[in-house]
């Protein structure tokens, strides 16, 4: 049984500004994402997009832990990791929009997103594919005696190629600075873990390489930040990779702001309140019952988020696209 907030607030002792930084995050991260899902049918946005949209609090709470130098490794819903990295609100959405000034020059969208100014070091729409970038990171930092840590973000559909496990054993064996953040949201498109595996339990599959692992509620952000604290910390003090499994609730359809019982592979009762619970409305609720943060602050952070969102979008559309001539620019470097 998962411990509560309170429980995780009390252990971590956090000041209120560190607080009020985490619910700003999660706020942008939704609202950015809510916006993306009303207007994506208007069909401008040409990228496919898969939204994080319930799953907010993993990247928020790994990410808060981070220097701007180290590296972060993401797949293809990668919006909440490159938000939480400190990536431009107004370039990702341009990007979405595929317009020069995205911040992969208009060329990549959703699924290939990178800033390396904030150590975004990309996206990758190849399942599994950016794994062993981050141990690769990881390697370099200790070649280089950097003191940066490497955060591969992937889903647990990703723990099924077969290059996660040859990366595991690779950190292992050099005891690489990574850490492993695997967001079992249990599916897989609309495949469920059951039907793939004979082990809910990804946490296993690193404990075989002796990495550390913990599983927990990744839809508590106290809970996904005191484990990457430790995570992370271990990691950055030469012990080694770690692994945690951030158990989340994905609430769209796999691609798109599509419903997936709609779709007719998730049930009803799965998706009912009290298993697929809100991370957003459960750390503000929080906040106020326990008077860390005042209402009218946390308003204060929502309106300002609104404004930021209106203003990215109206960036993104106004922006000029790649001209034609250009099609083949940035493809070697
Ligand atoms: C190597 C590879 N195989 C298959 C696909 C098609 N594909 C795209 S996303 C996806 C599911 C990924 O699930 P998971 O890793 O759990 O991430 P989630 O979408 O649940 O966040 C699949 C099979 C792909 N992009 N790359
Ligand atoms: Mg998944």
């Amino acid at each position: 049984m998962s411990k509560s907030l309170e429980e995780y607030y009390q252990q971590l002792q956090l000041p209120q500004e560190r607080l009020i930084e985490l619910f700003t995050m999660l706020t942008d991260i939704r609202r950015i994402e809510l916006k993306i899902a009303e207007l994506y049918p208007q069909d401008e946005m040409k990228t496919p997009v898969h939204l994080s949209l319930g799953q907010e609090a993993a990247a928020v709470g790994v990410c808060a832990h981070l220097k701007k130098e180290d590296y972060i490794f993401s797949n293809h819903r990668s919006h909440a990791h490159y938000l939480a990295k400190g990536g431009d609100i107004k370039a990702m959405i341009a990007e979405l929009y595929c317009k020069e000034t995205g911040c992969s020059r208009g060329r990549g969208g959703s699924m290939h997103l990178i800033d390396t100014s904030v150590g975004h070091y990309g996206s990758s729409s190849i399942v599994g594919g950016s794994i062993p970038h981050a141990v690769g990171a990881a390697f370099a930092s200790v070649m280089q005696k950097k003191d940066l840590v490497a955060i591969s973000f992937f889903g647990d559909a990703a723990s099924e190629q077969g290059v996660f496990f040859e990366s595991m054993a690779w950190a292992s064996l050099k005891k690489l600075p990574v850490v492993f953040v695997c967001e079992n949201n249990f599916y897989s498109v609309c495949s469920h873990l059951t039907a793939r595996q004979i082990n809910m339990d990804i946490v296993k599959r690193p404990r075989a390489f002796d990495i550390p692992a913990k599983q927990i509620d990744g839809m508590n952000v106290l809970e996904v930040y005191a484990a990457a604290q430790e995570a992370i910390a271990h990691a950055r003090s030469g012990k080694g990779p770690y692994f945690i499994e951030c158990r989340v609730q994905r609430w769209c359809g796999h691609a798109g702001p599509g419903d997936p019982i709609k779709e007719g592979y998730r049930k009803q009762e799965e998706l009912a309140e009290g298993y697929c619970r809100d991370p957003l409305k459960d750390f503000r609720e929080f906040l106020t019952a326990k008077n860390l943060v005042t209402v009218e602050v946390l308003k204060k952070i929502e309106r300002d988020c609104d404004v930021k969102v209106a203003e990215a979008f109206k960036y993104a559309q106004e922006s000029p696209l790649p001209d034609a001539a250009d099609l083949e620019k940035y493809l070697y470097s």
